[in-house]
């Protein structure tokens, strides 16, 4: 038998399968002591109830204007400081036009935007960008920047964060990727990412976006200089917003990957508590509907076993260019899968692949019998 009688795991049982919300306290004890089979059973509850055995992808791309940044984050494996500027890129507009245009022919429903800092790439700019996506082709979904970015364009050009939002609004942006987030608490973000916007502007600047009707992802870097109190302020926090705004759709959480920054110096988390993270995520963040491994981070293995431990999204790319993750050590150095490798690595582990677009409307459910039909016969 799992959990024993009056024991504090029973309680939390309880409360979960009734539905409840468990405190920040039983948050911080299940972080500490819950083990990893019982934290499955909780977060497959859960999961299953919002989303029974569906596991969610799209097909985007990446795009990154610049990896020079004026910013120095100590886990950033990817930037390069402006002194340093020749060894990294910097594209042009016309450079940016030619990456979309390289995707007219493929069936894409969302491009991810985001990338360094830099004074070139002001409100102005992003507007520009913007509205030249939406002329050459109006169906492709602009998802777009981070509060990083945000904060750094609205100073700029001396605008409110509403007025900033509006005018990419009114340009093309359309929702907003859960970059820059890290970890809130000011004694760690402090020793990590001094200098970008706080926690505190983060979390403002999502709140205005929602406001304005744009919906938008949360992540949490975990698995570095963090204790588990950090955690659970990071995940109390995004509730709070949640439960005041009803704008994120979706919890990504991001494993450290060590390799190549200024904090290689410590280990990397292991895969049971990357495990033990995603189930606590799912159990604890009752109003967010979505739980996404990012596979090309965390590596297709883990990414299997995830859904087990309340993951129901994978994010899922035909060609994702990001260099983030495997300039810092991912396993997956050229992260490409096709729609068809996608969707046996789903069926695989006895779940259902839903294609959904960036706003989670369902475009193709791969689960209906005669596409497993067709699937065994390719596979057989
Ligand atoms: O904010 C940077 C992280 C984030 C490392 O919203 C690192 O759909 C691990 O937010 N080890 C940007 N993580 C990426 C991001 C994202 C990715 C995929 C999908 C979505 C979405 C959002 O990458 C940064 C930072 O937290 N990061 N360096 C590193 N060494
Ligand atoms: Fe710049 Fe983002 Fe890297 Fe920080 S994480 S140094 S803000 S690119």
């Amino acid at each position: 038998m799992l959990f024993t009688q009056n024991t504090i795991e029973k309680r939390i049982a309880d409360k979960v399968f009734a539905g409840e919300r468990i405190t920040p306290e039983e948050g911080l004890y299940l972080y500490e002591h819950a083990e990893l089979a019982y934290l499955g059973v909780l977060a497959t509850f859960v999961r299953e109830k919002k989303n029974d055995k569906k596991v969610f992808f799209n097909r985007n791309f990446h795009l990154e204007p610049t990896n020079v940044c004026i910013y120095d984050c100590k886990f950033c494996a990817y930037s390069r400081a402006i002194k340093k500027r020749s060894d990294g890129w910097e594209l042009t507009m016309e450079e940016m036009m030619d990456k979309i245009r390289a995707y007219d022919h493929k069936h894409v429903t969302e491009v991810h935007i985001v990338g360094g800092v830099l004074p070139q790439y002001d409100l102005p700019f992003y507007e520009d960008f913007f509205r030249q996506i939406k002329a050459h082709r109006p169906n492709l979904h602009v998802k777009a920047l981070t509060p990083v970015e945000f904060f750094y364009i609205f100073k700029k050009a001396k605008v409110s964060y509403e007025e900033g939002m509006r005018r990419l609004i009114e340009a093309g942006l359309e929702s907003i990727p859960g970059g820059g987030a890290e970890i809130f608490h000011p004694e760690v973000r402090e020793q990590i990412a001094k200098d970008k916007c706080t926690g505190e502007q983060w979390l403002d600047i999502h709140e205005v976006a929602h406001k304005l009707g744009i919906r938008s992802n949360a992540t949490m870097l975990y698995g570095h200089l963090e204790k588990f109190e950090h955690r659970i302020d990071h995940l109390e926090k995004l509730r709070q917003l949640q439960d005041k705004t009803g704008g994120f759709q979706t919890f990504i959480p991001l494993k450290f990957r060590h390799e190549n920054n200024e904090m290689d110096y410590l280990p990397e988390s292991t895969t049971v508590e990357d495990l033990r993270n995603y189930a606590i995520s799912r159990i604890y963040m009752d109003n967010f509907d979505h739980i996404k491994a990012y596979w090309p981070m965390i590596g297709k293995t883990t990414t299997h076993l995830s859904l087990s431990f309340g993951v129901d999204d994978i994010d899922g790319t035909i060609d994702d260019t990001t260099k983030i993750y495997s300039m810092a050590g991912s396993e997956e150095q050229n992260p490409a899968m096709t729609t068809a490798e996608l969707i046996d690595f789903v069926l695989s582990a006895g779940y259902k692949p839903i294609e959904r677009d960036t706003l989670y409307h369902i475009v193709h459910d791969y689960s209906v019998e005669e596409y497993v039909a067709e699937h065994d016969k390719v596979s057989a």
